[in-house]
Formats: C-alpha cells, sequence, structure tokens
C-alpha cells in the first residue's frame, strides 16, 4: 500500500504543491495540503515542508490562509467558482499583492500540526533534523499571524471559537450541521453558474445538491462584495456561525505552536498568548456541551441558536482534548454507540460523517454520511494524545483496511465501504502513509 499510495502523491505533485485530487479538485486546498504534508514527511521532509511553505506564500495580510491558491495552469472550466470569480477579492487590501491567485475563504487550522510532525517524522528517521528545525523557525511567524486572525477576526467575542462565514470554511461543506442556517440563507440575483463537479463524480448524489449550491455560490457572492472584510461580515452575512470542529483542531494546532515557539525561540509573551488561546478554546468547546446528544454543537450567530445535529464535529472535544474526565467518558461511549461506530451495519467500525440517526443522512452524498479517511486519521491522532491507545489502533487498522481497496478514495459508503468521489484523493494517500509509518513517529502526549 505505501507504493501505491506514495504514487498518488507523486501522480499530484504539481512541482512544489500537490493538487487535491487528479480531475475534480485541480488547485492547492489549505487543510488539504496540511494532511499532505504530513504523509509527504514520510517520502521527503524537505518536500513535506514545501508544501506548507508554498500555501504560507499566498497567506492574506491579516494572517489569513486561503482556503484554496488557485493553479494557474488548469482551465478555467475545470473547477467552479475558480481564480476569475474570486478576481474582485484581490481589491481586498487584506489580499496578498499580485495576480488574484485566492479564494477569500480560510479552512480548519491544521497546518501548526501538520509542520511539527514533519520535525517528528525527521527525527525518527533521524535526518534532515536540523532543515525541519530551520523550517519551524522560519513558518513560526507566520503561523502565529494565522492563529491570531483566527482568534481576533473570526473570534471578536472572545468566546474561543472560531466564526465561520461559509460552510466550505468549515471543510464539512453540505453536512447537516449546517442545514437549519443555510435555510435561513435567501438567494438574491447571481448570474447562472455551471458545475463542473457533477461531471468528475460516477454519481452525482455524491456531491451537494443544487439548492446547497445556490446558497454555496450565493454567499461567495456576499463575501466578495464586502471586499472579504471581516468586520461588515460579522455585521451583515446571512451565514454566521460558530464552528466546534475547526475550534477544537485550533486548540491542538495552538498546543503544537507552542512546540514549534520553542524551537523558533519566540518570547515568552507570544507564548503567555498561545497558552491563553488553547484555555479560552478548550473553554468555548465546553460551553457547547449538550449533555442530552453527548456531543459539543456548533452555534448559529445570525439566528442565536444552538445548531443541533450528531455529527462527527460533535466530537470536538475529543479532538481538542478535555480535561473533563466524565465528558471524555461521555463522548466516547457515544462515539461506540450505535449511533456512530457501533452501528452494526457498518462495512467497518469507523465514524460515519453524519450519524446514520441523523435527519439529512445520506450514505452516499458528500459529508452526509460517508465515512472520510481523513477524518478517521484525526480521531486516531486525538484519541493517541488523550492515550486511548486502545481505540486510537481500532480506528488505524480499520482505516487502513478500508484503503486495501487501494482506491484511495475521496469517501467511502459506510454500509458497502464502496470508494465514492474522487479516487486517488491526496489527503487520504496522505494518511496511509502516516498511518503505515506511525509505529515510528512518538508525540507527546
Ligand atoms: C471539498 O470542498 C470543496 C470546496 O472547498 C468542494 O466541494 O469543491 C471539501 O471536502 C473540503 O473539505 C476539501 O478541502 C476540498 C478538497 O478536498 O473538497
Amino acid at each position: 500500500m505505501t507504493s501505491r499510495a506514495a504514487a498518488v502523491l507523486r501522480k499530484n505533485d504539481m512541482g512544489g504543491w500537490t493538487r487535491a485530487s487528479p480531475t475534480l479538485y485541480p488547485h492547492q486546498w489549505s487543510w488539504d495540503s496540511a494532511f499532505i504534508a504530513i504523509g509527504l514527511a514520510h517520502l521527503d521532509t524537505g518536500r513535506a515542508a514545501a508544501e506548507i511553505r508554498s500555501l504560507l506564500d499566498h497567506q492574506w495580510r491579516n494572517g489569513k490562509i486561503p482556503h484554496i491558491v488557485f493553479n494557474p495552469e488548469a482551465p478555467p472550466e475545470s473547477y467552479f467558482p475558480g481564480p476569475e470569480h474570486w478576481a474582485s477579492a484581490a481589491d481586498s487590501p487584506d489580499a496578498p499583492s499580485g495576480p488574484a491567485r485566492t479564494s477569500g475563504l480560510c479552512q480548519p487550522p491544521v497546518h501548526a500540526i501538520a509542520a511539527l510532525r514533519i520535525l517528528h517524522v525527521a527525527e525518527a528517521r533521524g535526518e534532515g533534523v536540523a532543515e525541519a528545525r530551520e523550517f519551524l523557525h522560519e513558518v513560526y511567524p507566520k503561523l502565529l499571524a494565522w492563529h491570531r486572525y483566527l482568534a481576533t477576526q473570526r473570534d471578536p467575542e472572545g468566546s474561543g471559537l472560531v466564526t465561520i462565514y461559509h460552510p466550505w470554511e468549515s471543510g464539512t461543506d453540505n453536512s447537516p450541521r449546517w442545514s437549519a442556517a443555510l435555510e435561513r440563507v435567501e438567494v438574491g440575483e447571481m448570474p447562472d453558474y455551471e458545475r463542473p463537479d457533477l461531471g468528475h463524480v460516477p454519481d452525482p448524489s455524491e456531491r451537494p445538491t443544487g439548492y446547497e449550491y445556490d446558497r454555496f455560490i450565493w454567499l461567495v457572492e456576499v463575501i466578495k462584495r464586502t471586499g472579504c472584510d471581516d468586520a461588515l461580515l460579522h455585521g451583515t452575512s446571512p451565514f454566521l456561525a460558530k464552528d466546534v470542529l475547526a475550534s477544537a483542531i485550533l486548540v491542538r494546532a495552538n498546543e503544537a505552536l507552542l512546540d514549534i515557539a520553542e524551537v523558533a525561540g519566540a518570547p515568552e509573551d507570544d507564548r503567555a498568548t498561545i497558552r491563553a488561546w488553547i484555555e479560552r478554546g478548550r473553554r468555548g468547546l465546553d460551553e457547547r456541551w449538550d449533555p442530552k446528544l453527548g456531543l459539543c454543537l456548533d452555534y448559529d450567530l445570525r439566528a442565536s441558536k444552538t445548531l443541533k445535529a450528531r455529527t462527527i464535529a460533535g466530537f470536538a472535544p475529543l479532538i481538542a482534548g478535555s480535561e473533563k474526565v466524565d465528558r471524555l467518558e461521555t463522548l466516547l461511549r457515544v462515539f461506540d454507540s450505535r449511533v456512530f461506530t457501533g452501528n452494526h451495519d457498518l462495512r467497518w467500525p469507523l465514524p460515519p460523517s453524519t450519524s446514520p440517526d441523523q435527519t439529512g443522512f445520506h450514505l452516499r452524498s458528500y459529508w452526509r454520511g460517508p465515512i472520510w479517511p481523513v477524518m478517521n486519521w484525526l480521531f486516531w491522532w486525538s484519541l493517541e494524545k488523550t492515550g486511548e491507545h486502545q481505540r486510537a489502533s481500532q480506528i488505524r487498522n480499520s482505516g487502513l483496511a478500508q484503503l486495501s481497496d487501494r482506491c484511495f478514495g475521496e469517501y467511502y459508503e459506510p454500509f458497502t465501504g464502496e470508494a465514492l468521489g474522487s479516487d486517488d484523493q491526496s489527503w487520504t494517500a496522505a494518511v496511509a502513509l502516516d498511518w503505515l509509518a506511525s509505529e515510528e513517529v512518538s508525540e507527546k502526549p
């Protein structure tokens, strides 16, 4: 499997950066690239560092890492909305200078976790350690600026939770997590558009519906019209939500950033700030706890309502790590229950993106039910950090069994195990590489 996974990453290598998949996603996606770097580290730590560096080359002046860096060579009809559609975002005073090469959104902040893992892999291999440390030194200020952007512009309330303006920013685009908030979005006047994505999958039901896409594209329109201005969007965006999954990832990313600060010899002031972000993040997640579901829930700021849905995002405190032992126990019980991995119809005991018991669950539709290998990796890694080694290794073993078809699918039908979406998805190959080499790499809890 290792050589096939490595071949997928080589095939998607565009020379210093990696497209998310061969045809469906011909550009560089933010959190994909972070996960890809984790896999690449096992092939070449220098190339893994280049993956993150290339993304950071397009960081916005306000610290935002854009959700897509567009491939200038991809034909315009290959992906929508592409660089032409986002061109006006380049007029934002925060956008990087030069021709429009990025979207104006962002995605969950896995980057510091990935950057640190490059050093851990180098240490385990006894190769490229000095270069990896130098790399961390170089990227530290950029990662700090990114986390500062999330802690300020994306959290003016100081709640510890990240605000998003678009479901694409959550990375779990059409998840039922956002259904109620999306329903409240009224689509205004906008030009017609084509959906190349539907031509890249065998069955359109694997992708978001027209209803969802109209809202996605309308929200892009709204964001562009404000010039991607965070303050304006807080006041006017029809979609404004606190995302518990991104917030949990940010807690762990801040922990990684603390270690990177150490390598970079950063001042104590920075470290105190990062520690405060970590505490605030955990507190914020605590406040979003729903004792009835035994899950953590997102919050619709526009409607002042909790967004109730049983999805993998509900396990956010498991990802962030929580000091509340009874809460972790409850989460693990829900995780193992028939509502998630204990469902007897599952091909493998892995967490479906949406619980089969949730309204809106769909076996084949994208984030509405299928199992995502990259999310399995995140759970495995988090469970390891929480000291749940046995559960973690069950996820890793089942996760590898799921990938034994060697398709490296973007996502998998939970009951049959069929690969769906794109084949040769880069981050799927990347997590396989990391799992296969994981015994060598040690991380502190
Ligand atoms: C999916 O999202 C893009 C929009 O960003 C799309 O559907 O066109 C999501 O799964 C997202 O999490 C992922 O980063 C991206 C590329 O793999 O595809």
